[in-house]
């Protein structure tokens, strides 16, 4: 088979004194961090759709990128020159997974059955590809957002036949999973909100999706699927609203419907900011209700109020990302996969290899660099103390749920007045983050 991306050499650590491009500064696969080699701490994986099939087409253009690999595309010619691209992409980067929709993988014919044997047929190719390199699936899906049939949403959509063709593509996405080996199967719900409540049954939908789930969760039982199922959250883009909308809402989503046992979150970066929040803000939520499952690793643009999926560059962010995952104890069967897409002028195979270099080291600095600030502890010993009055007297009481409105009444009483409850520090502990980040 002849090599694709033959100017590119196999990238590895040369450290950040190097000036050569295709080198990682920072991230050091075997190098160890609070006892665990990066590479687990990091398991990043490819993700199919924008690696290799998106080409830079937007709502103004067409593609810039050529990403034929010489094959025509469309065809299943071309769906295995994107599997041989793909292999050789991880390979030469040291990426140990990928991720992938149904429809990323072949063209889908009008019928679905003759999807469902081109399916077939790729998954054996990958799976040649994976027993011979060791590369792994992190998470597989269904697209239910691409084709008109889901214009009113795949488990919210009014019509029942849709319903069952979104059924069917869970079905054999979950199957080509569970052949894989893949320990993870995701839930975003593109599709799954609304445009205007006129026209909107909100509870009716919300329970379809529930019921959809829960038999997905089923069937993939049935099937000897053992791994995690994933929500991800995202407030809007496609519909004006998304049922997912953020870690807090999909957990309550989760728990109303019954479905903790078996779901996770999967935490996009640039989806948490659309919302409104940090994206250690969603983290933080998921990983205190045990729902941390993996990341949509990416970065959006503050300017813009759309979902850009551009490579992580922003050091600050991805500390605090990590530090959130290593106080959460790291991600169980989850890892990092690239949801993110180079600009659209970026449009050579060299651009290809640049993002996930720089996403890759801003994730292993942000690593290095939560390490040190749980190493050294500044923050996380200001914390426990800022709440040290709960640790005896009454505010043990109240912490050990030893007392009662009328107690604290009564305490409060006999006080008079508190003292102010003490300094937030803020501007002390961005000065101290600081130093860890530029020492
Ligand atoms: C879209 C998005 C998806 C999901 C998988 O914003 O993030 O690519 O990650 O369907
Ligand atoms: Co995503």
């Amino acid at each position: 088979m002849n090599e694709i991306f033959s100017n590119i050499p196999k990238v590895t650590y040369k450290g950040p004194e190097s000036s050569d491009p295709f080198s990682f500064k920072y991230y050091d696969a075997d190098k160890v961090i609070m006892g665990k080699p990066m590479k687990e701490h990091l398991k990043f994986a490819m993700a199919w759709w924008h690696n290799l099939c998106a080409a830079g087409t937007d709502m103004f253009g067409t593609n810039t990128a050529d990403k034929s690999f010489g094959v025509v595309p469309g065809t299943m010619e071309h769906a295995k020159a994107k599997v041989d691209a793909g292999f050789e992409f991880m390979q030469k980067l040291g990426i140990e997974y990928f991720c992938f929709h149904d429809v990323d993988l072949v063209p889908e014919a009008d019928d679905i059955n003759e999807t469902n044997r081109r399916l077939d047929e790729i998954t054996d190719y990958i799976k040649e590809k994976m027993d011979a390199t060791g590369i792994k699936l992190l998470w597989g899906t269904a697209n239910m957002f691409n084709n008109p049939r889901f214009m009113n949403g795949a488990g919210s959509t009014n019509s029942a036949d849709v319903y069952c063709f979104a059924a069917a593509q869970v079905k054999k996405a979950l199957d080509l999973t569970v052949k894989l080996g893949g320990k993870g199967y995701v839930f975003w719900g593109g599709r799954e909100g609304y445009e205007t409540l006129l026209n909107t049954d909100v509870k009716f939908e919300q329970e379809n999706i529930a019921k959809l789930m829960h038999m997905a969760v089923d069937y993939a039982r049935s099937i000897g699927f053992d791994g995690d199922f994933y929500i991800e959250p995202k407030p809007k883009e496609p519909m004006k609203h998304q049922y997912d909308f953020d870690a807090a809402t999909a957990i309550g989503f989760i728990r109303q419907y019954g479905l903790d046992k078996d779901f996770k979150l999967n935490i996009e970066a640039n989806h948490a900011t659309l919302a409104g929040h940090t994206f250690q803000h969603d983290l933080r939520i998921a990983a205190i209700n045990g729902m941390l499952g993996s990341v949509d690793a990416n970065q959006g643009d503050y300017l813009l109020g759309w979902d850009t999926d551009q490579f992580p560059s922003n050091v600050y962010e991805t500390t605090l990302a990590m530090y959130e995952i290593l106080k959460a104890g790291g991600l169980k069967y989850g890892g990092f996969n690239f949801d993110a897409k180079n600009r659209r002028p970026s449009y050579t195979f060299e651009d290809m290899f640049y993002g996930f270099i720089l996403g890759m080291d801003t994730f292993a600095l942000g690593l290095i660099k939560a390490a040190e600030i749980i190493e050294k502890g500044t923050i996380d010993n200001f914390i426990k103390e800022r709440y040290s009055s709960f640790d005896s007297g009454i505010g043990k009481k109240i912490r050990d749920g030893e007392t009662d409105l009328a107690e604290l009444a009564d305490y409060a009483a006999k006080m008079g007045r508190p003292e102010l409850p003490g300094s937030g520090r803020q501007e002390y502990l961005e000065s101290e983050l600081n130093r860890i980040m530029f020492h």
